[in-house]
């Protein structure tokens, strides 16, 4: 049925689950590797794209704002800023030979791309180091002509030409074989909007004012000592996010720097000129709570824009990323109640921050302790699924709620 990822060392659909957790291929030496590219199409070329040229972030912005990721109907696509894909795509460490793209060799058009960052990983009680898989697209006049697996198998080369022989993706398909499945929840905030572009309907026992109401949210957040992260912040976010996510099954192990990439880097660049004469474009919207009885904080959210409609030409969604609480390690036989209830006011801010940043819907999937504060704070369960793959790493299914977090 899958004839290219049947040849791959992933576990197969229907697979007993292991005994023991470990790789399926062992690491390959170095001079092991296959040297040279896979071979493309006729008139196709291979090109490594140099993210540090604006030109070249930009192309990889229009190949992906017309061909990535669409509703089944196509009537939303997500739509990535070029900082957020430069962000992206260039965390501390980042291999330039692993982004990768495929040209038109006539006219040099950029048609296909795929992409790797270096991540640490635990799966449970092993860490290793990966390539977290992303931005898999390919120009929609050049589908089901099987360059997915050349690609797929050119940015696996380059990877184990860094000696690096796992990696971890989502895709929304299902396929062999997920490592855990989440479900994408979203909370309304600009209801009239989302009911115009179609994106959410009025229910037939509501009405639309009734609607707008129940979403309504408050002007001013309720956490005293919630404020802006700063540079200060990073040691202490580090050591609270590395014990945080002790908690679950599989996480991202971050050093110092990459914390400051991923929560603080992505709102340093607010002297560029606003897209939408609306607000900087910001990337990361990251909060911390200074107070005397705990510690918290929150990482809001890559922007992601959907496409469509001729009214509103974007739906501005964004996605709850990362949070933390020293709540959890709290002694106490009521812990878990007080890190929920601490939870619910942390994300019922970060709802207020993202209203007053003018996105239009907050995003969550059910991951981390998400399913703890995500009905009480009105998110709704979407059609979509994340999957979450590990390549060439067996492990027996993970908990949904029990994974690394951030986005796809
Ligand atoms: C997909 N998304 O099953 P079989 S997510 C993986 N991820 O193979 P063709 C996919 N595999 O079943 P098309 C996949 N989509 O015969 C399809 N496949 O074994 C498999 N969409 O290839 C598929 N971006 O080229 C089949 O398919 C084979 O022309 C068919 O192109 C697919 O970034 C695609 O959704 C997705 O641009 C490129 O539809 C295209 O249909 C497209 O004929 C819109 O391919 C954008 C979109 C995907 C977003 C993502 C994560 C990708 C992970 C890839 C796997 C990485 C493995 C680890 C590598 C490093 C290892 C080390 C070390
Ligand atoms: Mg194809």
């Amino acid at each position: 049925e899958h004839k290219f990822w049947a040849t791959q060392p992933v576990p197969q659909l229907g697979d007993q689950p292991p005994i023991e957790d470990g790789y399926i291929e062992p690491t390959k030496a170095i001079k092991d590797v296959r040297q040279e590219p896979y071979p493309l199409p006729k008139d196709f070329e291979w090109s490594i794209l140099d993210l540090n040229d604006p030109k070249q972030i930009k192309e990889v912005y229009d190949l992906l704002s017309l061909n990535y990721v669409e509703d089944d109907e196509a009537a939303f696509r997500f739509k990535y800023s070029a900082e957020f894909l430069e962000w992206a795509l260039k965390p501390p460490g980042y291999k330039k030979e692993w982004h990768i793209g495929v040209r038109v060799s006539s006219n040099k058009k950029l048609v296909a791309f795929i992409s790797g960052v270096p991540i640490t990983i635990r799966v449970r009680q092993n860490v290793f180091s990966a390539s977290e898989i992303n931005y898999l697209c390919v120009h929609k006049k050049l589908r089901s002509k099987r360059l997915t697996p050349v690609l797929i198998k050119e940015v696996t080369r380059q990877v184990n030409l860094c000696s690096i022989a796992q990696a971890i993706y989502t895709v929304g398909l299902l396929l062999p074989t997920p490592v855990a499945t989440c479900r994408y929840y979203h909370r309304l905030i600009n209801v009239q909007k989302l009911i115009d572009v179609k994106f959410a309907h009025v229910p037939r026992d509501m009405t639309l004012a009734r609607m707008i109401r129940i979403y309504k949210l408050d002007s001013k957040t309720t956490l005293p000592g919630l404020r802006e992260i700063e540079e200060k912040d990073i040691p202490e976010v580090a050591g609270l996010f590395a014990r945080y996510m002790q908690r679950f099954d599989m996480a991202s192990l971050m050093t110092v720097d990459e914390v400051r990439h991923q929560f603080l880097s992505g709102r340093g660049e607010l002297d560029q000129p606003p897209e939408h004469n609306r607000r900087p474009r910001q990337v990361v919207w990251t909060y911390v709570v200074e107070s005397s009885r705990d510690r918290l904080f929150l990482v809001l959210l890559p922007s992601i824009d959907g496409d469509n409609s001729p009214k509103h030409d974007v739906v501005e969604a964004c996605y709850l990323f990362y949070y933390a609480s020293d709540v959890a390690f709290a002694p106490g036989e009521d812990t878990e109640a007080r890190l929920k209830k601490r939870l619910g006011q942390l994300i019922g801010d970060a709802l207020i921050i993202a209203n007053r940043a003018k996105f239009d819907v907050f995003n969550a999937v059910s991951l981390m302790d998400n399913m703890t504060f995500l009905e009480e704070l009105k998110f709704g369960a979407g059609d979509g699924l994340l999957n979450f793959y590990l390549y060439n790493w067996r492990t027996s299914a993970l908990a949904g709620a029990s994974t690394v977090g951030g986005v796809e």
